[in-house]
């Protein structure tokens, strides 16, 4: 049980990059890949203070006062410092390797493995690339990806509502790493509890749909002040809807006012040649970081 969100995180299940009938084992613990520092630059924005772990497990803001709250704050403390480790294993190992790691959140449905998908076919023919695929169950998502050529592994967390490092790390081992290019990393749908846990990735990326409300930064954002892109989906849609993107865009930077922000259709491909030219320059600037 992780007493920051109260998931069941510890459910875990990967399956390998192809996928087998009964090919689901419970991840083991303890990564083991340790190689040279790199820095993650946008550190401060990620809320891992017990104030913001608290926060999560208390979204609508008044905590109950339970008398054990001591030794919860202490089981909240560790957890999170536990995963940072980890995090920082992850992001040396990828640093190593010369990857640019995207960790794609969003709500449910918001458009991450169609972005993805698209995504990875216009990238696959010149950059190495490779994808983790979180859900609580199911391995539809993996097989969309991999339908399109790409190496991907599904991580089914079971009870649990968000990826943690462990279960990236453990990724690692069932994945070709793609040197020199980029991992995404799909998280399970949920606008809360993937926002207190470092993967180890360069980037959240978050996908907000033009069909979930202008308002979802606000009601959300511990999400909005992790990510470093908002992804603005389903744009092909507004001629239909009553939506307001630039009140949504305001909201995001009134939670993060440096986040970055693109219009998209994951269906048409609008604005993906902005996606991926923002994609280019991430990697070239992690590139160049890592070789300093
Ligand atoms: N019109 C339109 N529909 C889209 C777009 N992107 C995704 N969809 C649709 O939205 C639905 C959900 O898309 P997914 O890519 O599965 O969303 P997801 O965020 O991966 O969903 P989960 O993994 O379940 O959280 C599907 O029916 C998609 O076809 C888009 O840009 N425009
Ligand atoms: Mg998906």
């Amino acid at each position: 049980m992780c007493t920051v969100c109260g998931c069941a995180a510890d459910d875990a299940t990967i399956s390998g990059e192809t996928p087998m009938s009964g090919d689901y084992v419970h991840a083991p613990s303890g990564p083991d890949h340790h190689h040279s520092p790199h820095p993650h630059p946008h550190a401060a924005h990620h809320p891992r203070s017990h104030q913001d772990a608290h926060a999560l497990e208390h979204p609508g803001g008044a905590a109950p006062v339970l008398s054990s709250e001591p030794r919860l704050v202490s089981i909240e403390r560790d957890i999170l410092a536990k995963n940072d480790a980890l995090a920082m294993h992850n992001r040396r190992h990828l640093a190593t390797h010369q990857i640019l790691a995207l960790n794609l959140v969003s709500s449910p449905g918001a458009g991450k493995t169609t972005v993805l998908v698209r995504t990875l076919s216009a990238l696959m023919e010149r950059l190495p690339v490779a994808v983790i695929e979180g859900d609580q169950e199911t391995s539809a998502d993996a097989d969309r990806i991999r339908a399109t050529g790409a190496p991907a592994v599904q991580v089914n967390t079971g009870r649990g509502c968000h990826l943690d490092a462990e279960m990236v790390a453990q990724a690692f081992d069932r994945l070709p790493l793609p040197t020199g290019g980029v991992l995404f990393i799909e998280n399970v749908g949920n606008l809360v509890c993937p926002a207190g846990f470092d993967l180890g990735e360069a980037h959240k990326v978050v996908v907000a749909s033009v069909t979930e409300g202008e308002d979802k930064p606000l009601k959300y954002p511990h999400m909005f002040a992790a990510a470093d892109l908002m992804l603005v989906n389903k744009c092909d849609l507004l001629p239909h809807l009553a939506f307001d993107v630039e009140a949504l865009i305001a909201n995001a930077r009134r939670i993060r006012p440096d986040i970055g922000v693109l219009r998209v259709s994951a269906s048409t491909g609008e604005g993906f040649d902005c996606w991926l030219a923002w994609i280019d320059t991430a990697r070239a600037l992690r590139q160049a970081a890592a070789a300093e």
